[in-house]
């Protein structure tokens, strides 16, 4: 595949809602996107990096930096023909899983056109629609967030997850429990707890969530293995794990029971892949994590949420709870019945609002392959 250019963008795009967590709030999503050009197709990709290093050492403008001086340079001189070729390609760089992911990800999307096939058949996705979930952000009082489960599972959505930390734990999920006693329901720390709560994390077995989401350090698995001893709810790594390897030792310490997949914080589809492969093998369920995406991210999400060992619903959601317009068309939908049909065109099946992209663009940059004059 011949890289005509490499096109990055930073987009604003307000959220319709603030969205907290243990580690802060989001109101304005600083999104950069990959516009891969290829012999007449277009490839695209998200780097789903946050305004600030909260959630992982990368940030909006970290990876900017990463993107145009060092990713973008070397991918365009390389023509790779396979999105797989990409973990090769940017290895000498360290780091910096959010800003491969996007180039990564715009290559598995070009492939897959040029094939002629949906990115889900490319990857080997067993589904033709994906269950999906909900993340429900630290609200101002229980009365509120009650209101939107109440919304939310009226729309269809299969598994409600509340973002938790102390002082918005037990006292939520008794209430929660008490009025729905029989959804799946989850929680998600943010790494908001150390040991000493230790006591504290397993009063919340008797609210039978189905995980509890990295409750510890941001890099832990060793406390994780101590916690998951002492705890009948089982943990799910989410921050903690970068790659594959790092699925397999929090397997083998049994540092969790379910993994969280991002295609971000893994580099992209490539390792997302060896992660889901190593879990499968393991009987571990794994499910498809969200970083608040706009539709380009959410469509390779979805394309991901295919794999065989995804058997729980993801924090994949409807355009409409993020946005006022999504960047793609059609925008992202949840079916009644809580699930999102996999789209049956080649490629991420979403196609660019490249208009509506311009318009929200604040910052462009061109990367073309360095002409060999010889
Ligand atoms: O930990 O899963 C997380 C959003 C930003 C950073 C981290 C996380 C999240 C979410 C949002 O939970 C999920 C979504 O995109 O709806
Ligand atoms: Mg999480």
């Amino acid at each position: 595949m011949r890289i005509d250019e490499i096109i990055l963008r930073e987009l604003h795009m307000p959220l319709l809602r603030p969205f907290q967590t243990s580690f802060g709030v989001t109101q304005n999503r600083r999104i950069l996107l990959a516009e891969i050009r290829s012999e007449g197709l277009i490839g695209w990709g998200e780097c789903t990096a946050g305004e600030h290093p909260f959630f992982s050492a990368e940030s909006t403008d970290s990876a900017w930096q990463i993107l145009c001086n060092e990713l973008a340079p070397m991918l365009a001189a390389e023509s790779p023909e396979h999105g797989g070729e990409c973990p090769r390609i940017f290895k000498a760089v360290r780091g910096n899983p959010m800003a491969k992911a996007a180039l990564e990800n715009a290559i598995w999307d070009l492939e897959a056109q040029r094939e002629g096939i949906p990115l889900a058949q490319l990857i080997g996705g067993v589904r033709d629609s994906v269950p999906c979930g909900v993340s429900l952000g630290i609200q101002s009082s229980i009365p509120e967030l009650m209101a939107i489960i109440e919304r939310e599972l009226e729309a269809g959505y299969r598994r409600i997850k509340l973002k938790c930390k102390l002082g918005w734990d037990v006292d939520v999920f008794e209430r929660v429990r008490n009025r729905w006693p029989q959804i799946l329901l989850s929680c998600d720390a943010n790494s908001a707890y150390r040991l000493h709560d230790q006591e504290h994390l397993e009063s919340f077995d008797e609210f039978d969530l189905l995980m509890i989401e990295q409750p510890l350090w941001h890099d832990d698995f060793y406390f994780h293995s101590m916690l998951q001893k002492r705890l009948r709810t089982p943990i799910c790594l989410d921050e903690s794990i970068r790659n594959r390897r790092d699925a397999l030792a929090a397997v083998e310490m049994e540092s969790c029971r379910i993994i969280n997949i991002k295609l971000g914080r893994v580099g992209g589809f490539s390792e997302a892949i060896a992660v889901h492969n190593a879990a499968l093998e393991r009987g571990i369920p794994v499910w498809c994590g969200g970083m608040l995406e706009s539709g380009i991210g959410r469509a390779h999400n979805i394309a991901l949420s295919t794999l065989e060992g995804f058997t729980l619903p993801g924090d994949v959601s409807a355009s409409a709870r993020y946005w006022a317009e999504d960047i793609v068309e059609p925008e992202v939908t949840v079916m009644r019945d809580g699930h999102i049909a996999i789209p049956d065109s080649p490629g991420r099946g979403y196609e660019a609002r490249t208009e509506l992209i311009d318009r929200l663009t604040v910052r462009k940059e061109t990367v073309r392959a360095v002409a060999l004059v010889v």
